[in-house]
């Protein structure tokens, strides 16, 4: 009796064309369920733009976007909601590497395949997410130390805004960054403190370490185009020249770190592309023909000296 209620059951569904955690198939639609860390900086501001326009050209793209306000547990439970949901694909930004293990796994036993965008996740089966698709942040860490490197700034104290706590950009970028440092003992940091990739949070830290270390900084090293503005206001209101009396070098490439350093207050940023909206449909579109995504897609990325900045301002995307 069983089997015959078994074969029923899965007749229905075929009929009806619902498949285990996607949307009617017939409607010819991809419901992507987005779960987007928050508006903590122009970078994210960038990446979210990305995301929705490119949804909206896309007319087999149906996208359910959930902004998590920085909050983690705002991530989970907009997951669970797009699990619930039946959506075709879920996409996220993890905001730390940790603790997303187990609605990874629900979303796992529904069906529905995971993208991870920009940032990675920290879990010991890797089988819980299809792609991760964004920058190599150890290569930024290197690139903004070997900028240094490359100017003689290789016998400097420096400071160091580091982005929001465990999460995977903050961790790697300071591991490519410590990576050069190794090479040049003359480089040494000598405060470090996350300011949570937000431009408050970079003036509030930069002002604490200005009033511990002052005079003695020669460079600041910080994690995003956003902490560094911050701080170059806390800089300027200490009474020192951003650019000349502390040279900064910083990660993202947003239109605001270019107009810094064109007004000679920013030395270097080191790109980190937000533009993954086309990626990700790309890979949501192949994903649902049933095509093999390559477990790792990195984004190509530049590095922006002050002296060139005036030449590329008007070609930015972001
Ligand atoms: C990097 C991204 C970081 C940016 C910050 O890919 O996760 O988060 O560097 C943003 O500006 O807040």
């Amino acid at each position: 009796m069983k089997k015959v209620v078994m074969l029923l059951c899965m007749a229905v569904l075929l009929v009806s064309g619902i498949s285990a955690g996607g949307q009617q198939e017939d409607d010819g639609k991809i419901t992507v369920g987005f779960s987007q860390i928050g508006a903590e900086s122009a970078w994210r501001v960038a990446n979210t733009e990305s995301i929705q326009s490119e949804a909206a050209a896309r007319p087999n793209i149906e996208l359910k976007f959930a902004d998590a306000q920085q909050k983690q547990e705002n991530q989970i439970k907009a997951i669970r909601s797009f699990i619930a949901q039946g959506v075709d694909v879920i996409a996220f930004s993890p905001v730390v590497e940790t603790g997303f293990e187990a609605v990874l796994v629900e979303a796992s036993e529904a069906g529905i395949p995971v993208i991870l965008t920009d940032r990675a996740v920290d879990v010991q089966d890797e089988s819980l997410w299809v792609t991760f698709m964004g920058s190599d942040f150890v290569e930024e860490g290197r690139r903004a130390a070997n900028w240094l490197v490359s100017e003689g700034y290789t016998d400097v104290n420096i400071v160091e805004l580091q982005g929001t706590v465990g999460s995977a950009p903050a961790i790697d970028r300071k591991t490519g960054f410590e990576e050069v440092m190794k090479a040049n003992p003359g480089m040494k940091i000598i405060k470090t403190q996350s300011g949570d990739f937000t431009r408050s949070g970079g003036k509030e830290v930069m002002e604490a370490f200005l009033k511990a270390e002052g005079d003695n900084i020669d460079v600041l090293y910080a994690h995003n185009d956003d902490m560094a503005i911050g701080a170059i206001q806390a800089i300027e209101e200490y009474g020192l020249a951003p650019g000349k009396d502390i040279i900064i070098v910083s990660i993202d490439a947003v239109r605001g770190a270019f107009e810094a350093m064109i007004e000679g207050k920013l030395n270097c940023t080191v790109e980190c592309s937000p533009l993954l909206g086309p990626q990700l449909f790309d890979a949501a579109e192949a994903l649902m023909k049933g095509e093999e995504l390559p477990k790792r897609i990195v984004t190509n990325e530049g590095v922006f000296p002050q002296e060139v900045a005036a030449d590329v301002i008007d070609s930015r995307l972001y």
